[in-house]
């Protein structure tokens, strides 16, 4: 006697929420049946195996333990719910199978990841001044390298590398868009409410990567040779300045003032057909060898595809990299 709920949740970032459950017996758990059973594990701080699946009384979730997987649960099925009503995508294959998250994992770890060989997602509790790693645009990053690793699969070093981390960062803010609770309303920062650094900061920008201190903001010949976490940043700021253009903007309340390596201006063609011009591109264009350059090629054949080679859009996409000096 399984049957499909909706229960509510309160986590950490994202008010009281909506969460697909289902009740087995008197119990309910975090087993999300609209999107392809999606199940929410506690790993209880181990480090391997799944642990054990959330399971609730009363359907109202949040509180303790439950707070990592409430979050976890919401990014997960937000970040469905975006590839599959904004790109059409049904699951990280494309065949409505889910992967699973698993919370709590081992002891004040701060990071959360993708793998492949379990197709699943993996948070820690972070530590000090880091908050849970669960909230939604961290999320959205990791199962998006399921899509990435499914479709394109860039490699994971050199510029290709970049490229795939670009690419979760990119689907991030779009997600984190998409989703828009008042509590973590949409923004171009990556990870801003873990407070890595105790100050505020978020891991990462993209409207200009370099105010982390070590991304780099512009393609150059070296780019390959850096962290996959920092050669991301041409790419990103490639997005924001395709998405949003050059200048100082405020959105939501942040601020931004994106640069360009020449000085050129950008005229930004909103972010719903950026991201649907960068997802073209990763399903259609790139390869596990896709650098910059052919970044670049990809990008406007998927803006000639979806909006012609004479369009406002393909001049953007031509425009937006060669201001980050992809050429
Ligand atoms: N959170 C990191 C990432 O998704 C973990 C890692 O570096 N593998 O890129
Ligand atoms: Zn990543
Ligand atoms: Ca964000």
């Amino acid at each position: 006697d399984e049957a499909i709920h909706t229960g509510t949740g309160t986590g950490d970032y994202n008010g009281t929420v909506t969460l697909g459950t289902t009740k087995s017996g008197s119990t309910y758990n975090l087993t999300d049946s609209g999107r392809g059973n999606h199940k929410t594990y506690d790993l209880n701080q181990r480090t391997s195996g799944t642990g054990t699946l959330f399971t609730d009384a009363d359907d109202v979730w949040g509180g303790g333990r439950q707070s990592a997987g409430v979050d976890a649960h919401y990014g997960a099925a937000e970040t469905w719910d975006f590839f599959k009503n904004v790109l059409g995508r049904n699951g990280i294959k494309n065949n409505g199978v889910a992967s699973y998250s698993r919370t709590h994992y081992g002891n004040s770890y701060v990071n959360a990841f993708w793998d492949d060989s379990c197709f699943c997602m993996t948070y820690g509790d972070g530590s000090g001044n880091a908050n849970p790693l669960t909230s939604i645009d961290v999320a959205a990053h990791e199962m998006s390298h399921g899509v990435t690793s499914n479709t394109a699969d860039l490699n994971y070093s050199g510029e290709s590398g970049g490229l795939n981390e670009a690419t979760s960062d990119i689907f991030a803010t779009a997600v984190e868009f998409y989703s828009g609770t008042p509590s973590d309303p949409g923004d171009y920062l990556i990870g801003e409410k873990i407070d890595i650094n105790g100050d505020g900061t978020p891991l990462r920008y993209q409207d200009k990567p370099s105010k982390d201190g070590a991304s780099k903001d512009y393609w150059s010949s070296g780019l390959g040779g850096i962290d996959v976490h920092y050669s991301s940043g041409p790419a990103n700021h490639f997005f924001y300045l395709l998405s949003e253009g050059s200048g100082a903007k405020t959105i939501n309340g942040v601020s931004y003032n994106s640069p360009t390596s020449d000085g050129s201006k950008v005229t930004g063609i909103g972010r719903d057909k950026a991201i649907k011009i960068w997802y073209k591109a990763l399903t259609t264009y790139m390869t596990s060898t896709t650098n910059y350059a052919r970044a670049r090629t990809a990008t406007l054949s998927a803006a000639g595809d979806l909006y012609g080679t004479s369009s406002a859009e393909y001049k953007a996409v031509g425009a937006a990299w060669t201001a980050i000096n992809v050429k």
